[in-house]
């Protein structure tokens, strides 16, 4: 059976969509950042003492984008996991630029919007991170325009894995109204059942 660790409030939440979306049978262990990611039984699991992490029948795995490409790839079937090695190259590409281009200047909103101290909050440091958005989103709005998703016509592993990490957006409140289509590839696919099943979980 395939375990899940980590609640759906961290990056574990792209891994659960991903279980969801696939179909698959799993047990969820809602690990916090309460301490219990750094307990000796953890560490066994991902010495990173970070969630998400997966154990498959044995086989443990942590890093939330490798996790999501195993999973698409293990149990997927095209054209959620592409049929192809372009189509699975381009699947990585979004992945990663999803974790590189965008994922730092989310995170940064969401320190000094959410998690900093009221004294250590900085606009400025918000500024920058919106700022520094235009780029990647400019990329994706120039990419989407004429195609429903990242590959074409559908939604794959790619399309999950960079959309799991711009609805951080959504929790910071970043405007995405300057790029329409990327805003409304966005919104479709978080409107999938699947992701809003794993919203739900702990
Ligand atoms: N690059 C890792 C980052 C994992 C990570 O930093 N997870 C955070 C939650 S989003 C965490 O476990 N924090 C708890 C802690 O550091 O104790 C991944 O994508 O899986």
């Amino acid at each position: 059976m395939l375990k899940i660790y980590g609640t759906s409030m961290s990056r574990a939440a792209r891994t659960l969509w991903a279980a969801e979306e696939l179909g698959l049978q799993y047990e969820h262990t809602p690990i916090s950042f309460d301490g219990a990611t750094r307990k000796p039984e953890y560490l066994k699991i991902n010495p990173n003492g970070h969630v998400p992490a997966i154990d498959d029948d044995g086989f443990i795995m942590w890093e939330s984008m490798a996790i999501n490409l195993y999973l698409a790839e293990k149990y997927g079937k095209a054209p959620f996991w592409p049929a192809n090695v372009q189509g699975h190259g381009d699947a990585y590409k979004w992945s990663f630029f999803g974790m590189t281009e965008c994922e730092p200047h989310l995170l940064t909103m969401l320190m000094h919007k959410m998690f900093l101290p009221q004294e250590q909050r900085s606009e400025a440091a918000i500024k920058g991170a919106v700022e520094a958005l235009k780029a990647p989103y400019g990329v994706l709005e120039g990419h989407l325009k004429g195609r429903g998703y990242l590959l074409g016509k559908d939604f794959t592993i790619g399309d999950l894995n960079l959309a799991s990490v711009l609805s951080l957006g959504m929790m910071v409140q970043y405007d995405n109204s300057a790029t329409p289509t990327a805003a409304a590839w966005l919104a479709r696919c978080m409107s999938r059942p699947s992701f809003q099943r794993a919203s739900q979980k702990k």
